[in-house]
């Protein structure tokens, strides 16, 4: 087999390649299902390289079945997409720009840590799957420790809802001025774009939003939609951030995007038989 070489008549029209590192969630609503369908409409080309398989049980409350993929099928995987499109590829659009969504266990936070530093990509999310939703707190002490002290530091960009940005910053996050100060100190610990959610957490009529990269704090407001927290949305927020960084634009810019983008999407929600309805990625069409 040959391998690519850069071809100038590519470039023109070629999207912005974007990878993301994420679990599968059966339903579709959220993990690398989301990622895919964010990615698609807007407009880069997608890649996911799944860390485990969810799978809701609808007999035991809907609870979380998680079954993670073998450590070596996970760098397999990492292996085979950085060869292919990564910067030494030689590929005319090499992927610069990775999505983390959940990892699930130490083993694939190492695994997923030790493809992050050979790669040095320009854009790093990190959306911190603590827990899902409908998930106790605090279930996983080891892989959230791990995710704090292996990929955080990597990161260059952060999604945590208000739950991540209590467990990452170590406040007590009760309203908007609170949700600031927890978006300061996460960018303090980590040097990337904040972009902490309040979401339909704190009280009021806006679902409110703190983003801060150690120059601008800009609150992003849009009013709330309903009091019930949808399937996906963090998923397909930090996913829409990744697309927008990918095609060029500012971490302010990304995160005033992908803010429009997950509204839209909930407003149009499809209706599901699990507790929670799901965004529609298609939502802002
Ligand atoms: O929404 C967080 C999330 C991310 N990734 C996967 C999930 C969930 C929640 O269910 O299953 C795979």
């Amino acid at each position: 087999m040959t391998s690519a070489t850069p071809d100038a008549t590519l470039s023109a029209n070629s999207p912005a390649v974007v990878l993301t590192i994420a679990g599968s969630e059966a339903t579709g609503g959220a993990g690398a299902q989301a990622d895919l369908k964010t990615f698609q409409e807007l407009g880069v080309f997608g890649i996911a390289n799944l860390t485990c398989i969810v799978s809701f049980d609808p007999k035991a409350s809907w609870n979380h079945r998680f079954v993670p993929v073998d450590q070596q099928v996970i760098a397999d995987q990492l292996e085979a997409t950085t060869a292919a499109y990564g910067p030494a590829s030689g590929a005319p659009s090499a992927l610069d720009t990775v999505k983390i969504g959940m990892l699930g266990s130490p083993a694939t936070i190492s695994t997923v840590a030790g493809a992050l530093q050979e790669n040095s990509f320009s854009n790093v999310v990190l959306d911190p799957v603590l827990i899902c939703k409908g998930q106790e707190p605090g279930h996983a002490l080891d892989t959230d420790q791990a995710l704090k002290a292996q990929i955080l530091p990597l990161a260059t960009f952060v999604t945590p809802n208000h739950f991540e940005a209590e467990s990452l910053s170590g406040l007590e996050i009760t309203d908007v001025e609170s949700l600031k100060a927890a978006a300061v100190r996460i960018h303090e610990i980590s040097g990337a774009a904040v972009l902490a959610k309040g979401g339909v957490r704190l009280e009021g009529p806006d679902a409110v939003d703190v983003f801060y990269d150690g120059e601008t704090l800009e609150v992003l407001s849009a009013p709330k939609v309903g009091d019930v927290a949808v399937s996906g949305a963090g998923c397909s927020l930090a996913a829409a951030v990744t697309a927008e960084l990918a095609k060029g634009a500012t971490p302010l810019e990304a995160a005033r995007t992908a803010k429009d983008f997950v509204t839209a999407g909930i407003r149009n929600r499809v209706a599901s038989g699990a507790p929670f309805d799901a965004l529609w990625q298609g939502g802002a069409r």
